[in-house]
């Protein structure tokens, strides 16, 4: 055991990456990045790596996201920590997406924003009775990246616009109901199943054999008796649409919905309703350089800083958007989250040629 940020090693026939920033959450830093990124590109081609398996310290998290706070910071100081940040772990997104060994990720505890990040793109999830899954971003006046553009627009229906608008946090169930993760195993039995696991023979197929003998049947996710309700009210064409559908419904869960709404940026909705529409239809590939424009546009605003802010730093809960309403938000203000950055687009071309 170390104090390292991340830790790596190699047990029988896996690779495996410890988060280990549990005091917060096993948030990820660009250091934490930075490790990644060829480590997993020195496993890819290790030949007595079978397979990677990827867990967070501490009972709390997988990882609750990015060290916004430190983004916040460096950001507003206008220091080049945040885009170092984002492109390190875009970059570190498209690799595990594309990575050609099993990848399995243990999302016991908090897995959110960059969180997920790390383990949705990757071959296989084990969702726990401790998960808590969620894209948050909107609260904090971002959009969900980390591939949110490609996985998001891919669950079923409208779940994915309903998930990125509202940032609602799943249960392991939940995420196993909708493809997000492949098998669900108590918390208890996951020490066990990381040993049965180091005897893999690399293939998907034996990772899933393996955890099915610790895993239990999923018989009830809460997200099913959401479904109806969801495709009712998500799958209108903008988010104007979407908020008059939940206001015209007196109805409790359409009501609550409607509420947690009104309290996210304004902005963020609308750049991420776009976002998820035009993720739909491009490649994983496409989607992160999509997201690295986004971010850098994020970067200059005033919502990223003032929702952080609100919720993580003074935590009054109280951000002040601008613009403080969905009205007042003009498409020139969502168009620039996705304008072209001439001679700074995401560099994927090292990692595509490696995989
Ligand atoms: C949205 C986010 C994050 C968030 C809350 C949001 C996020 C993140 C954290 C976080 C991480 C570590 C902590 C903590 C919060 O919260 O990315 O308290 O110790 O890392 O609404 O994207």
């Amino acid at each position: 055991m170390s104090d390292a940020e991340i830790e790596f090693n190699v047990v029988g026939n896996v690779g495996r990456i410890l988060l280990n920033r549990p005091k917060a959450l096993n948030a990820l830093t660009l250091n934490m990045c930075q490790l990644l990124l060829p480590r997993l590109r020195a496993w890819k081609n290790d030949s007595a790596v079978k397979a990677v398996v990827v867990a967070g310290a501490g009972e709390k998290a997988f990882c609750a996201g990015g060290d916004v706070v430190r983004l916040y910071e460096d950001g507003k100081a206008r220091k080049p920590y945040p885009r170092e940040f984002w492109s390190t772990e875009y970059r570190c997104n498209v690799l595990i997406k594309r990575f050609p060994k099993p990848y399995v990720a243990l999302i016991d505890g908090i897995v959110m924003g960059g969180g997920v990040g790390l383990s949705v793109h990757g071959g296989y999830r084990v969702a726990t009775d401790k998960t808590t899954f969620a894209m948050p971003e909107t609260g904090i006046g971002l959009f969900p990246d980390v591939g949110g553009s490609y996985f998001l627009p891919r669950l079923p229906g409208s779940t994915g616009v309903f998930l990125g608008l509202t940032g609602k946090r799943l249960k392991g169930p939940d995420c196993v109901a909708l493809g997000l993760a492949q098998a669900y195993v108590p918390h208890d039995r996951l020490a066990a199943l990381e040993e049965a696991l180091t005897k893999t023979d690399g293939t998907l197929e034996n990772v899933a054999t393996i955890t099915k003998a610790f895993a239990e049947p999923v018989t009830h996710a809460p997200i099913e008796a959401e479904r109806a309700d969801i495709e009712k009210h998500f799958s209108h064409g903008s988010v104007e649409a979407i908020l008059d559908s939940l206001a015209s419904d007196s109805g409790e869960w359409a009501q609550a919905q409607l509420t947690a709404l009104k309290t996210k940026s304004p902005l963020s909705m609308k750049t991420t309703f776009k976002q998820i529409k035009l993720g739909g239809t491009l490649s994983f590939e496409d989607c992160m350089r999509m997201e690295w424009r986004m971010a850098n546009r994020a970067a200059l605003d005033n919502d990223f800083y003032e929702g952080v802010r609100a919720l993580l730093v003074d935590k009054d809960n109280k951000p002040q958007w601008k613009p403080a309403t969905l009205a007042e938000v003009t498409d020139a203000q969502v168009d620039a989250y996705f304008a072209p950055l001439p001679g700074d687009e995401l560099e994927l071309n090292d990692i595509i040629a490696e995989t």
